[in-house]
């Protein structure tokens, strides 16, 4: 990996791109995920590089309904194994639950490379290796699921989804919480809770906010998921980018 020094203003950017440009030169990532790192990075600048107050209530409510689940279950894709690895295997951990490799481009030897990866960062229980269902709607692998997990799952989340896949989840009657730094894309608009941020701090965050209401009572759960609307989430999600890029001219034009 290129050698950023901590000192570079875009440490944090660059760091993350190298990242999935190491995925892809291992061959767990893939090469449509340098594509989407791009259009991510585009996002992330337009909302600060910064976790805002729309994301953290998201986050809250992901938290609460992913503990209110009987069967939660959480995605893998190639970027996320890049970007999030340990922070995945560090939220299965606190939620008790497997991890499922779920690819869109799908091939055998990334879904065994992205195993292999997780279990090397701690991981217990990893899914996807064997699917044994199709989540109905999708043509070709991409629709490939495990019962168990991904399948049967009451409460998914899904960072960096393609939207035809966050609505063919939802059409299958599960509560989808997605993790996409675009608020306009059709997995932010489909998705039960829409988290616009991106994944490198959104899932710390969540690992962090599911154990803070670890101990929470379930009613007092429930209220919080059901005074979540979503799409005022995502109105919000898109005044803030406004609002960041009149601060930005501003003080340009200073
Ligand atoms: O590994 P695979 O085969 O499953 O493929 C994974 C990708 C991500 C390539 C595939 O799902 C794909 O093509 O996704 P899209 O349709 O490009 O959507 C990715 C979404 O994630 C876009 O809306 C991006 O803005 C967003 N995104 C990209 N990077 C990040 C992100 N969101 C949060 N954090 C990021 N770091």
């Amino acid at each position: 990996m290129t050698d950023i020094p901590v000192s570079h203003p875009r440490y944090a950017s660059l760091v993350a791109r190298e990242r999935v440009a190491e995925g892809v030169r291992r061959g767990y990532t893939s090469t449509q995920g340098l594509i989407a790192q791009g259009r991510g990075e585009c996002f992330d600048y337009l909302i600060g590089e910064k976790t805002t107050p729309a994301a953290l209530q998201a986050i809250r409510a992901a938290a609460a309904m992913l503990l209110l689940a009987e069967r939660p279950a959480l995605s893998v894709n190639g970027n996320v194994a890049a970007l999030a690895s340990e922070e995945m295997v560090a939220l299965a951990a606190a939620l008790k639950i497997p991890l499922e490799v779920n690819l869109f481009h799908r091939s055998e030897e990334r879904v065994s490379k992205i195993a292999d990866l997780l279990r090397e960062k701690g991981a217990v229980q990893v899914l996807g290796e064997r699917p044994d269902a199709a989540v109905p709607g999708l043509d070709h692998a991409r629709a490939l699921a495990t019962r168990g997990g991904i399948y049967d799952a009451d409460v998914v989340l899904i960072p960096l989804e393609d939207g035809d896949r966050c609505e063919a989840l939802v059409a299958m009657g599960k509560k989808v919480v997605a993790i996409d730094l675009n608020p306009l894309s059709r997995t932010a608009r489909k998705a039960t809770v829409s988290i616009v941020d991106n994944i490198v701090r959104a899932v710390p965050l969540l690992t962090e906010q599911v154990r803070r209401f670890s101990g929470t009572a379930r009613a007092d759960l429930e209220a919080m998921v059901r005074d979540y609307d979503n799409q005022r989430v995502l109105r919000e999600a898109v005044r803030e980018i406004q609002e960041h890029l009149e601060g930005q001219t501003e003080e340009s034009e200073e």
